[in-house]
């Protein structure tokens, strides 16, 4: 394979709604730049780009995938995705080394709810999109109808480049109205005759091409100089408008194609090769600290993986993008992260799970390396004497929380290796043991994310897991002084225990005056301050614990031991369990026994005490509350809201835009736990939304009963 120079390579993301044809298109940019000699189906599970057993189990792309394909003496790297929103990380990484989008639109389904999502994506990242209407041999396809869908949901505006003459079952033609050519294609061979437009299409080719000339003039003041003056353009004057108008998303240049039949691979190919901006015309990449690096082939080298995945028999797989420099085998690197170095020892161009051997690459190209030691996705690998770290892939927020575990016991070791293994691949995945929960929390994109996750925990690395609802972390305090006295005393055979604790609690606040009395069932309690000590909680708030014991009544060498029972306490809550937070103690009296008094009768003593006193002290459970976005298509909104409401929200404020509401909501975390399904399920898997840790907040009285009763029924304590 030749080394292909930076003018001379173009990078693209494959995008789309599920099962709009992104894979089986690719497959036929593959075999048209002939990296494979025949085409592979979902249906035969031998693509290019669905070759995973998983993929080929739920005929859905999973992962992105990453191929070329070599065409007019250039290089395409394509990146195709998954549709499912659930696999949205693939899309994160492709669009941060991709230079433009191809949105294949399915022409039985028209813009979908799939494309509203990935349009949005699009628009965040701000990345130029063809558009493709793709399966026009379908049965079902309208290229009307899916145009209307096109033009009242899109954003950025739709300019007709093509039109088939002839959708449905026999579709083999479709008119090209920049080359004004017609475009006959021989079964699904891809083998295409040029042809005049026949008389019976050229009032209409000739109406939607006085449309691309205008769109194409716009972008420029001198082409419309030129257009007014001629009153048309020539075909390279109406592609470089479209060349500018596509870079800066002011426009939309609309493809047909099948991808199945392979007709319009090519023609969108040669559009891609002369349009669709290269690695350099398109924005320069950032570092983290701001600086713009250009596709500069003669600069020192720098790498951005994107990706990367473990294979077995292999191991570690790099997928990188080389944002300058030329790269070649054997070069040693820094990992800007690591502070270490990695050395290049081989080079691959890639396509699918075929790797093709290189000696070298040019900047802006899209390749893979094996066997770092370790480099894992969003490092950058840089010449040492040029240290730079490209600004990282921001992946989105968790939208899924659940607690996991090994159906056996024993395995927790080999369940964290495995897991940490899957986030290696896909940096969506979370995972964090919380000591507060002591559970296993597992966070991703949604159930059907999650549930791959656990076919894969199971195929490949033999562990049965199952996931069930994370616990809460809630929070406890008081609201009110309370006092209580607990004696801890047992007598049985030998020696025995005693310990009695006399206190008194109240809510911690700051800058709150130093204790001197207080008033505790009618009666008044002067306390005299011998000692203080004062605790940051890890996990927040305020711990103050104060001795105020007369006449010697507990040995201050028991004084640690009645703090440690108190401590155990704050750390499993006597309402639900939970940490408790923002308490003020003061140790005021007790008893001792001669003999029997120890740390274990004071810890125990002091543990009581403090729970008895908490109990009377009014106290509260507090809870996390989590900012919530929906994306909703209008006619779903009342639906969503309800159920919302049902789940305890505050709903904050409603926003539309082109047939979608956007409602953003105050909700407490016990309320989510698989709200991806049920908002899937209300509006037929329509609505996206996102969610971000807000506040801690009382929870309701009714809330707090339910799960005082919950926590009484399970507390074994005494
Ligand atoms: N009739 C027809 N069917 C197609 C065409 N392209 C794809 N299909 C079929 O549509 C289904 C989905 O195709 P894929 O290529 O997997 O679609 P995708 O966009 O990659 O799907 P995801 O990866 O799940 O998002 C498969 O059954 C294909 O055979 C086409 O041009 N015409
Ligand atoms: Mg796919």
């Amino acid at each position: 394979m030749k080394t292909y120079q930076t003018n001379e390579i173009k990078n693209i993301v494959l995008i789309g709604a599920p099962g709009s044809g992104k894979t089986t298109l690719a497959e036929a940019m593959a075999f048209e730049g002939k990296v494979i000699d025949r085409r592979g189906s979902i249906e035969t599970n031998n693509t290019l780009s669905d070759n995973t057993e998983l993929e080929h189990l739920y005929k859905r792309s999973i992962y992105p995938t990453i191929l070329f394909t070599e065409f007019m003496g250039r290089k395409l790297n394509i990146i195709d995705t998954p549709g499912s929103d659930d696999f949205c990380g693939g899309l994160f990484s492709a669009f941060k080394v991709a230079d433009v989008g191809v949105m294949v639109f399915n022409a039985q389904n028209g813009f979908e709810v799939g494309s509203e999502i990935q349009a949005r994506y699009a628009r965040a990242q701000e990345k130029p999109i063809i558009a493709l209407v793709n399966q026009l041999d379908a049965e079902k396809a309208s290229w009307e109808a899916t145009m209307e869908s096109i033009k009242s949901s899109s954003h950025v505006k739709p300019v007709i480049v093509q039109y088939p003459v002839n959708p449905g079952p026999g579709f083999d033609t479709f008119i090209d109205v920049l080359m004004m050519k017609m475009y006959k294609f021989k079964d699904d061979t891809g083998i295409r005759e040029e042809m005049e437009i026949p008389e019976s299409e050229m009032e209409r080719a000739k109406e939607l091409n006085n449309t691309l000339v205008e769109a194409a003039a716009e972008n420029d003041e001198g082409l419309m100089e030129l257009y007014f003056d001629k009153g048309s353009l020539t075909q390279d004057e109406m592609r470089s408008g479209l060349k500018i108008g596509l870079a800066k998303r002011d426009l939309m240049p609309v493809f047909c194609a099948s991808g199945k039949k392979d007709i319009g691979t090519k023609r969108l190919m040669e559009f891609i090769i002369n349009v669709a901006p290269g690695p350099l015309k398109a924005p320069n990449f950032r570092t983290v600290e701001g600086e713009d690096i250009a596709a500069d082939t003669e600069g020192p080298v720098a790498l951005f993986v994107f990706k990367s995945a473990i294979e077995p028999h292999l191991g570690e797989i790099s997928y990188f993008r080389l944002i300058r420099g030329k790269l070649t085998e054997g070069m040693e690197l820094l990992n800007t992260r690591t502070g270490n170095r990695e050395k290049i020892s081989q080079l691959f161009a890639v396509a699918g799970k075929n790797r093709i051997k290189v000696s070298e690459m040019m900047a802006g190209d899209i390749g893979c390396t094996v066997k770092l030691k370790g480099t894992k996705t969003n490092d950058t690998l840089c010449a040492p004497s040029a240290p730079v770290t490209i600004a990282p892939i921001v992946f989105p927020e968790p939208r899924y929380r659940a607690a996991i575990r090994s159906t056996k016991t024993g395995e927790d070791e080999k369940l964290g290796d495995a897991l940490n293994k899957a986030r290696y691949e896909d940096p969506t995945i979370l995972v964090d043991y919380s000591k507060e929960l002591k559970q296993t929390i597992i966070q991703g994109q949604g159930e059907h994310h999650l549930n791959i996750l656990k076919t894969t925990l199971a195929n490949q690395y033999k562990i049965d897991v199952e996931f069930f609802a994370p616990k809460i972390p809630y929070r406890e305090t008081i609201t009110k002084v309370a006092a209580a006295d607990y004696r801890h005393k047992k007598q049985s055979g030998g020696a025995g225990q005693f310990g009695e604790v006399h206190l008194v609690i109240e809510p911690y606040y700051e800058g709150m005056p130093e204790p001197s009395k207080y008033k505790i069932d009618g009666r008044e309690l002067m306390v005299n301050i011998k000692n203080k000590e004062e605790y940051q909680l890890e996990w927040g708030g305020m711990l103050q614990f104060y001795s105020a014991i007369v006449g010697g009544a507990i040995d201050a060498r028991f004084l640690p031991a009645i703090l440690k029972g108190i401590m155990e306490k704050m750390d499993e809550g006597p309402l639900t369990g939970s940490y408790a937070r923002d308490i003020r103690v003061v140790v005021y009296d007790g008893k001792m026994h001669p003999v029997d008094s120890n740390e274990i009768s004071f810890k125990l003593a002091g543990r009581n005490a403090f729970k008895e006193a908490f109990k009377k002290a009014g106290p509260k459970i507090m809870e996390p509350i989590y900012s919530v976005e929906v994306l909703v298509p209008s006619d779903k909104m009342g639906d969503v809201m309800s159920d919302l409401q049902n789940r305890r929200a505050m709903i904050e404020g409603m926003t539309s835009d082109k047939g979608f509401d956007r409602l953003t909501a105050r909700v407490p975390l016990a309320e989510m736990y698989r709200y991806s399904t049920t908002l899937s399920s209300l509006t037929n898997g329509r609505a996206t939304y996102t969610m971000k840790f807000a506040s801690y907040e009382q929870v309701p009285s009714d809330v707090q009963e339910k799960l005082l009763k919950a926590y009484a029924d399970t507390d074994k304590d005494e």
